[in-house]
């Protein structure tokens, strides 16, 4: 019977919320960072009563301290294939492709996360999981000695496999495997202090790339970092210091605007952390911080082409003190070319929404693409923005690039790969925007057929 069975949205929010708990005991410094956003949350509520009644009322308030991503990396595409297969328990498939390998990381990467409106609303946990290239290292003598290396690790455990197969075979698990799964899928993503290789080879592999030792040297792909969600991104970046966290020099992505757009991020540091290596050296390795994340509204094509080119017109110019203040005010210079009103994001195509029948509102007849404006002007459609679920590249190095001490590795010159990360992932990855197309038409159908009524 499928009702004895707990759902994938369920599984996936005890995995977040347990994960959270481990994260916060192994990075006390994690804790702070989510006290500090809990504290600016709040105060973001209480002086604006509009949001936290829209919050209210879409039922987000009792969620908003709660994560919204983390990330890993994995070192073979066997890791991958099974991380995939751990990820679907959860309800979390592979969406997009990101190449990181131009802005100098020798990986390539994907996000599992929900796909429906549903899922999502319930928990829209992500994972930005990234599989090292071990292609891109030139010494093939160094490649063979890493591939040789991750092939003596199980990221799994014995137990978390017979639950996967499990869940593939009768199409979910009871309360009491859900349980034990979280416990062990968890262990996949949990901190060990000790080394796998000997202090020489950390060194040689570090020396070739910071995130090469990181993903090589351990037991397993601890998670790096977690992610909650803020109100108010630029009071956390300007309050960070006050509780002593060095955050990253500026924040990642769009300026702050009326109408967010995608995605803005920024993160502390990683911190120094001691590690016995099994020759019984010591030594230090960084790689775990905190971030946040405030998201805006999906793009499509044409917004996201925009939004690309301006990033681009503004790093190019780019004034040379990089302190966020002057980063922002320079951004935001460059982004009045963005429309920054919903109804002309809509009518100009350059974003995502939502649609909803007005109530008491009507009309006679099938509706062309034409009378959507007039409806929305008349008031008799709403539109609210689609939130943009996925990442960004250009970010997404600036997040790497800021835990790898600044010792920036010059872009490999490889191109991208989507299929051969396909091969390793053993599926095929979603179009994020396709997705985010779907989801507005069955919006817009389901609102013209109320409308129909
Ligand atoms: C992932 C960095 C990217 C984001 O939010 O863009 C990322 C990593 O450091 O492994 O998490
Ligand atoms: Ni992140």
């Amino acid at each position: 019977m499928s009702s004895a069975y707990v759902s994938s949205d369920e599984i996936r929010d005890q995995f977040s919320s347990a994960m959270s708990a481990m994260y916060r005991q192994e990075v006390p410094q994690y804790g702070t960072l989510l006290s500090l956003v809990e504290t600016v949350n709040q105060e973001v509520l209480a002086a604006n009563p509009a949001l936290n009644s829209t919050l209210q009322k879409s039922d987000e308030l009792a969620r908003i301290n709660v994560e919204r991503h983390g990330a890993i990396r994995v070192g073979s595409a066997s890791e991958l294939a099974m991380l995939r297969r751990m990820f679907a328990v959860m309800g979390m498939e592979p969406v997009g492709y990101y190449d990181l390998a131009a802005a100098g990381v020798p990986v390539h990467s994907t996000a599992f996360r929900p796909v429906a409106d549903r899922a999502l609303k319930r928990n829209p946990f992500r994972v930005f999981t990234s599989l090292l290239r071990l292609e891109l290292i030139e010494k093939t003598e160094l490649q063979e000695q890493a591939s040789v290396i991750l092939s003596d690790r199980d990221i799994f455990t014995a137990n978390v496999k017979i639950l996967i197969e499990r869940f593939e075979q009768q199409g979910g698990l009871n309360a009491e495997d859900a349980e034990q799964f979280v416990q062990e899928a968890l262990e996949t993503f949990r901190w060990h202090d000790k080394a796998t290789v000997d202090w020489t080879t950390y060194e040689r592999l570090h020396d070739e790339h910071r995130l090469i030792a990181d993903v090589v040297c351990f037991r397993g792909p601890h998670i790096n970092h977690l992610t909650p969600r803020t109100l108010d991104i630029d009071e956390v970046q300007r309050l960070m210091p006050s509780v002593g966290i060095d955050p990253k020099a500026t924040i990642e992505g769009p300026p702050r605007r009326n109408c967010p757009i995608l995605l803005r991020q920024t993160s502390f540091k990683a911190l120094e952390e001691t590690i016995a290596f099994a020759d019984a050296a010591e030594g230090k390795h960084t790689a775990r911080f905190g971030e946040i994340e405030q998201r805006g509204i999906a793009l499509t094509h044409k917004g996201r082409a925009l939004y690309d080119r301006l990033l681009a017109a503004a790093r190019e110019n780019a004034p040379t003190a990089a302190d966020n203040d002057a980063h922002q005010a320079h951004l935001a210079e460059v982004f009045k070319a963005f429309p920054d009103d919903y109804a002309t994001l809509h009518r100009d195509g350059l974003a995502f929404f939502h649609y909803q029948a007005a109530q008491g509102a009507s009309v006679a007849g099938s509706v062309t693409l034409e009378q959507v404006e007039s409806l929305i002007e008349q008031g008799a459609l709403k539109i609210t923005p689609m939130i943009y679920e996925d990442f960004l590249p250009v970010s997404a190095a600036g997040i790497f690039q800021s835990n790898l001490g600044g010792s920036s590795h010059e872009n490999y010159a490889s191109s991208a790969s989507q299929q051969q990360f396909e091969q390793a992932l053993g599926a095929k990855v979603i179009d994020e925007i396709e997705l985010y197309a779907q989801r507005q038409q069955a919006s817009l159908e389901q609102a013209l057929a109320q409308l129909a009524g």
